[in-house]
């Protein structure tokens, strides 16, 4: 548990606390928050064991908690953003397909550990938007699990924490998830990304450029993992590698001419060059050739949108209009259907980026983007509130 919450941070728990206190008529006594994720470059890459470069966003899931004292024996969940919900203690929860999956699998991953979670009231919120690829859900699973942690003195190494929530995930959203998102939001420091070893499940610290500004523009189409794309470009990856008879990151792309079926050899295509590319950005950021690493998101995106087929109209107007509007380089993040581009502008096109993107994604008719000047921020963490 660190020892004191920070003033943003303060002021964003601020209306939960007093939702807390207006409905359940109770102080906060916990705290939890976890920040989004969003990935520079390398994504569809982890589940094959392969490379990817996340950073925390300073954009939060928040949790408040206090002792329920009605003499109930359950977890009472209120929401800033989404219903309220009702978790039973002491067995197993079961899915109920909505936002609670996350907050019951990770419970239920903790009970059956033998961890003896009290009767509890939590409010829960924030600011990072959900469904924009920016893993709420993983920030949501993190959170509950550092608050759990915290409120039992049953605490996990990071690792394992985070491999907890990947299950959960698993088991009760019915996502096949990699470990980018967990490790990502557990792993997060300030002012750096993360070089992910997906083998390994290592990580190494990034530095990031400081004469570079990191945008997020949200394309408004909200993706839904488990809606079957996902599961489907996780199933044509490993038929690749079943194929090939090794992982894709141990695979050469000459080699991929072996891969018969037409699709399943464009999937397999994105992620040996994907793996290249996270590895040719690393090296670009150390020798400061920030031109370099931005051709390098460029041409993931296009590889995600041509090949993997996990970009839609309006990620690829907006990473267009990145281009265009001279920033250094643009790619959707995160698992796509939707959700949002990450960019790379120099600070003295900051304005002009803002002014050319809202005009090209308007003239398309997708309405007003939503851009968010974001740094990177901390892993979940827990407090004492009193
Ligand atoms: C989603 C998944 F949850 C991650 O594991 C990862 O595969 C990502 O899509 C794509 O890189 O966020």
């Amino acid at each position: 548990m660190s020892k004191s919450v920070s003033t943003p941070l303060k002021v964003l728990f601020a209306p939960l606390v007093k939702v807390l206190k207006q409905r359940c008529g109770s102080d906060a006594v916990w705290a939890a928050a976890a920040p989004g994720r969003v990935n520079l470059i390398g994504d569809h890459t982890d589940y094959s064991q392969g490379f990817a470069l996340p950073m925390g966003l300073n954009l939060y899931t928040l949790i408040v908690a206090s002792p329920r004292r009605d003499g109930s024996d359950a977890i009472r969940i209120l929401s800033t953003q989404e219903g309220d919900a009702i978790l039973r203690l002491g067995c197993d929860e079961s899915p109920m397909g909505d936002w609670t999956d996350y907050l019951r699998g990770v419970l239920t991953l903790y009970q059956r550990r033998g961890v003896q979670v009290p009767a509890l009231d939590l409010v829960v919120g924030g600011n990072l938007p959900l469904g924009a690829g920016l893993s709420s859900s993983a920030s949501l699973e993190l959170c509950f699990a550092a608050l759990i942690e915290a409120i039992t003195g049953h605490e996990l190494p990071v690792k394992e924490r985070a491999l907890l929530c990947q299950q959960a995930e698993h088991e009760f959203a019915g996502v096949p998830c990699g470990i980018l998102d967990q490790f990502a939001v557990s792993f997060a420091k300030e002012n750096t990304a993360m070089l992910l070893d997906c083998r390994e499940q290592s990580i190494e610290s990034i530095e990031l450029p400081s004469h570079v500004r990191i945008a997020i523009v949200d394309s408004g189409v909200r993706h839904a993992l488990a809606d079957g794309g996902y599961a489907e470009r996780r199933a044509q990856v490993e038929e690749a590698q079943e194929v090939l008879g090794k992982s894709l990151r141990d695979t050469h792309p000459e080699t991929l001419s072996l891969l018969s079926d037409a699709t399943i050899k464009k999937r397999a295509q994105h992620v040996v060059t994907e793996n290249n590319r996270v590895q040719l950005f690393v090296a670009a950021l150390g020798k400061g050739d920030i031109a370099t690493a931005g051709e390098l998101m460029y041409a993931s995106h296009e590889s995600l949108s041509r090949d993997f087929a996990v970009s839609c109209l309006e990620l690829d107007t907006l990473v267009d209009a990145a281009r265009d509007a001279g920033a250094i380089g643009a790619r959707m993040t995160g698992g796509g259907f939707g959700g949002s581009m990450v960019a790379f502008v120099a600070h003295d096109k900051a304005k002009v980026f803002e002014m050319s993107i809202t005009e090209r994604f308007k003239a398309a008719g997708y309405g007003e983007p939503v851009i968010r000047w974001i740094s990177a921020a901390s892993g979940a963490q827990a407090w004492n509130w009193t």
